[in-house]
């Protein structure tokens, strides 16, 4: 016979079950939905920014003299990169119109590093479950600390140089604040998304997103201190559509 105790476990188990483990397992077995390579297309573009840009952050590093002796001169956040209005760091997707389809997801790990006291990159992007992978490259210890508003949260300790951890992230959120704690300056964005059509946009404010079905679609961008921005776009058959998207 079942004791109390026993009955109590086995209903604590299947609560922790249901809320966690289970719509992982479930996510993970359902089976992607096919995708007919002969008519996607591509989503090109480029994320704008209108009128005088603020000035990047100016970073303080003398709490840590072994931070501050890894730079000379004046350490800039790179936290607003625009060129000729053209926006770098930018994230872009997919933020309607694919429906209920299902995406494999990339064994393809994601990797920021943590380097001369600072993340490299600064703003990165991965599939909802795909690995992503922290780095230590310094001679001094950092920790990172994702602070998801959905998601569930991290806080590890990378100790030592060379140091490396994975972690996954079990639900979609455009953009988590990454933090080393030991080391306040040290901030990176990780837009985390539930489908392979996103991107960073590069140092001339382009993006593609590419193999994307048919349809009508809404893109959104949004960038730490330009805003966000938003626009429709209908792709054809084995379409090539550029969108222009102005951060406010
Ligand atoms: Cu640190």
């Amino acid at each position: 016979m079942r004791t109390r105790w026993a009955r109590g476990m086995a209903l604590a188990l299947a609560a922790g079950c249901l809320v966690a483990a289970c719509q992982r397992e479930a996510r993970e077995t359902r089976a992607p939905t096919p995708l007919d390579r002969a008519t996607v297309g591509t989503i090109g573009g480029t994320v704008r920014f209108a009128g005088a840009p603020p000035v990047q952050t100016e970073l303080n590093l003398s709490s840590s003299a072994e931070c501050a002796a890894l730079h000379d001169g004046p350490v800039l956040a790179g936290d607003v990169l625009v060129r000729d209005g053209l926006v770098e760091n930018a994230l872009v997707w997919v933020a309607e119109g694919l429906g209920d389809r299902v995406f494999g997801v990339p064994d393809t790990p994601v990797v920021i590093d943590q380097r001369k006291c600072l993340f490299v990159p600064r703003v990165a992007a991965a599939q909802v479950g795909q690995p992503v992978r922290f780095l230590n490259s310094d001679s001094l210890a950092h920790n990172v600390h994702g602070m998801p508003d959905e998601a569930r949260g991290w806080n590890f300790m990378l100790g030592v140089q060379g140091a490396s951890r994975d972690t996954t992230i079990d639900t979609a959120e455009p953009a988590i604040e990454i933090k080393c704690d030991v080391h306040p300056w040290m901030t990176a964005w990780l837009g985390v998304f539930d489908h392979p059509y996103f991107a960073v946009t590069g140092a001339d404010g382009s993006f593609a997103l590419a193999d994307v079905p048919p349809g009508d679609y809404a893109i959104a961008a949004w960038h730490e201190r330009l805003g966000r921005a938003r626009a429709t776009v209908t792709l054809g058959p084995k379409g090539a559509e550029r969108v222009a998207l102005t951060l406010e």
